[in-house]
């Protein structure tokens, strides 16, 4: 983005055409960084909980005093690993590893393992392709043949709708698969609702009718897939009938999806991350993967499969989604990590030692982690939390000391993408407001009063006046410099855009593997990418009558998860949170639309006006997530910390649940 800023404010914000990705601009959440940056609701001075649970301001020096105290205290009483620290998404950088880098100079801590995010996706491409990348964002204009399979793109990958447009005016067809019926999907010839968390059943039933018909590419499977043989078998061990009942959508929508796969070329299938927050969706991804590999779709312009590209994390961390494991063995560190998809729980049952001090930075697990109540539990077991925020939100409230945090206009960093392949500076153009205090300050500050010092801790984490250097030395194995950066974005060194045109793939067989015997070793699934039914929704095996109906709390086009609700321009559009309900469901209830209805199972519950929509598939109802406590909209008060099947995803919409008349 370009930004204007005048008399220290930023006033406008406007496109950088030169990213190919988003030349025409950011979306209304980008463009609301005008009111976000100057909100009166921001936090500028460090503020302390009061006994009655107010907050009030305090001094930096008070505040980092009995920071300090508390952690020295802590870390001497019962070692390191009684502190947590907590870090999410709220900003993505080169900086954000000097937060770690603290903690491992303190003598190390007590971290988190797995993501919120899209996990097991990773995970499932990376057993299948060896590696997480796609194709240029432009190239898809050139697909003929574009599927989006549990991603509502429209909302939450809005730039890449261009493209769609572009593939569209040149004759493509444009297929959806998602149980709600969504703005990405009033552009489709054909909406197909499965029953949530069945997309595998699909996805086999799909190559069973390829394989059948003779509508595969067998040359490419002969040079290119590892498996195929066991796969062409395993996929005819359940008729299409069968497969159709279990995802409840027609025979015809079937054979139509696979007619269409099965003739046009190039096809990509642009796969969201709604299908792999089930337990089951590692299976689920591979499932839909293999697709791409028994039709050819990997390796062409405007084919293949479109999930992740991680292609411009080239200064590690998540390009190898290992990064997400527990560590077998502490690398020398006291380092000891709980499963983030089961927080609050597993934040309880830390023994040895018992979790004493909590640090959150760049998250809200009180909103977004599964399970709120067993969250706030833990976090209210600790002695001692603090958490560095711009805004209070539901984890802030729960702080003894908040440290306000800056925002991205304020501190120079480097960051990646995990769509596009450009490599961007974001240079701090704004003074920080009130006392905020970038992080990297904050941690040095705390040094100095833990006396931490010296050449390793100015490696780690740079002073205000080393803050280029540093930037600079964490690029200088790239050949790159921040002054490289400076005229604007640039790909990645080795990025390409057309991936896998080599046909090379870093999988143990060099090849596509439908069968991936690291599958088996490291996460005991199948090596085949055998369908099973979701954990809780599955209705066959684990009917409920209590809450018979299926919960997916996706995200939504004004907010990011739990930031930006809070600003008047986004409230214009989205005032509060509603439970979206099939008029069907409602009716059997007596609600009307707007009124009040209780959603709830044995974990929570939520007072949502209904929003009564045709749209979503009967038996599901839909809450975004995001909602503030304030705003009555926890949604996670509803769903378990459960993980998914591989890599310690969480299984947000493997939820059920029951909604009455308020
Ligand atoms: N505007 C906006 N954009 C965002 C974000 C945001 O919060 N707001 N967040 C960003 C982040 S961090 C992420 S992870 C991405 C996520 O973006 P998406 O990949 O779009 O993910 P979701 O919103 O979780 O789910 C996408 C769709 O999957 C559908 N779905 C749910 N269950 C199933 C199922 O079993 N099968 C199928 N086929 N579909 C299912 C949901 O109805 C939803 O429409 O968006 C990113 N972009
Ligand atoms: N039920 C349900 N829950 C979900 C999901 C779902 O689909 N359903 N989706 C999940 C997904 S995909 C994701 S990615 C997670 C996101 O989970 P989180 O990352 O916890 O969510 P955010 O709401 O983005 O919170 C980020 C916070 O960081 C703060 N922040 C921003 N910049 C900075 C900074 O520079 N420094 C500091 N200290 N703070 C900063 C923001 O003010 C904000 O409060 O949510 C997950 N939760
Ligand atoms: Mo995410």
């Amino acid at each position: 983005m370009r930004v204007t800023v005048e008399d220290g404010r930023l006033t406008a914000i406007e496109p950088v055409e030169a990213n190919e990705a988003t030349p025409e601009g950011p979306c209304l959440k980008g463009l609301s960084y005008v009111e976000r940056q100057h909100s009166p609701d921001r936090i500028l001075h460090p503020l302390k909980r009061q006994p009655d649970g107010s907050f009030s301001r305090i001094s930096w020096d008070c505040a980092l005093d009995e920071v300090a105290t508390q952690l020295k205290k802590i870390r001497d009483d019962h070692g390191p690993q009684a502190i947590f620290h907590y870090a999410a998404s709220g900003t993505k950088g080169l900086l954000n590893s000097c937060s770690l880098a603290f903690w491992r100079l303190l003598g190390g801590c007590t971290t988190t393992y797995g993501d919120l995010c899209w996990p097991a996706g990773l995970e499932a491409t990376r057993l299948t392709l060896g590696e997480n990348k796609h194709n240029a964002p432009w190239d898809l204009a050139n697909a003929r043949l574009i599927i989006f399979w549990g991603k509502n793109a429209a909302e939450t990958n809005i730039h890449q709708m261009r493209f769609v447009d572009q593939a569209l005016d040149q004759g493509a067809r444009l297929i959806v698969i998602d149980p709600r019926r969504t703005q990405t999907s009033e552009r489709a010839e054909l909406l197909i609702q499965p029953r949530p968390g069945t997309d595998g059943f699909l996805a086999l039933a799909i190559a069973r009718l390829l394989i059948e018909k003779g509508n595969i590419d067998r040359g490419f499977i002969a040079g290119n897939v590892h498996g195929f043989d066991e796969f062409a078998a395993m996929v005819n061990e359940r008729t299409v009938a069968e497969a159709a009942r279990i995802c409840d959508v027609p025979i015809a929508a079937n054979e139509k999806l696979a007619a269409l796969l099965g003739s046009i070329k190039p096809a990509t299938i642009c796969a969201g991350f709604g299908m792999q927050r089930y337990t089951n969706s590692g299976q689920t991804m591979r499932a839909l993967i293999s697709l791409c590999g028994i039709t050819g779709n990997i390796g062409y312009p405007g084919a293949g499969w479109v999930y992740a590209n991680l292609q411009t994390q080239v200064f590690g961390g998540v390009r190898d989604p290992i990064a997400f494991y527990p560590p077998d063995k502490p690398d020398g560190q006291v380092r000891v990590s709980v499963s983030t998809a089961r927080l609050g729980r597993d934040m309880q049952a830390q023994t040895g030692p018992p979790l004493k001090f909590a640090w959150v930075e760049r998250g809200n697990p009180l909103a977004q982690n599964p399970e709120t109540h067993a969250v706030r539990k833990a976090f209210r077991a600790l002695s001692f939390r603090v958490v560095v925020e711009q805004f209070m939100t539901d984890t802030a409230r729960e702080a003894d000391i908040i440290l306000p945090a800056k925002s991205m206009f304020e501190q120079t960093d480097v960051i990646g993408a995990y769509w596009h392949h450009y490599l961007q500076l974001r240079p701090g153009i704004l003074d920080m407001p009130g006392e905020v205090r970038a992080e990297t300050e904050i941690f040095r500050a705390l040094a100095s009063r833990l006396d931490i010092g010296g050449p390793d801790l100015d490696i780690a984490i740079p002073g205000s006046g080393d803050l280029e250097t540093w930037l600079n030395r964490q690029l200088a194995p790239l050949d790159l410099t921040l002054d490289d950066l400076k005229d604007g974005p640039l790909p990645a060194p080795g990025s390409e855009n057309v991936v896998f045109a080599d046909r090379k793939f870093p999988t143990p067989s060099g090849r596509i593997e439908l069968v991936s015997s690291e599958a088996k070793e490291r996460w005991g699934i199948d090596p085949l990418p055998r369908a099973q039914l979701p954990g809780e929704t599955a209705a066959e095996v684990n009917h409920d009558p209590a809450t018979p109906l299926q919960m997916m709390t996706p995200n939504t086009k004004n907010r990011i998860h739990s930031q930006f609700g809070n600003l008047d321009i986004i409230k214009q559009f989205d005032p509060g949170p509603e439970v979206t309900i099939h008029p069907n469901d409602a009716a059997a209830r007596g609600i009307e639309h707007g009124e009040l209805a209780r959603v709830f199972n044995k974990r929570g519950e939520l007072q949502l006006p209904a929003r009564i929509d045709a749209g979503i598939r009967r038996g599901c109802v839909s809450v975004t997530n995001g909602w503030w406590g304030e705003q009555g909209g926890l949604v996670n008060k509803l769903s378990e910390g459960r993980e998914t099947d591989v890599a310690h995803g969480a299984a947000f919409h493997d939820n059920l649940v029951e909604v009455k008349k308020a």
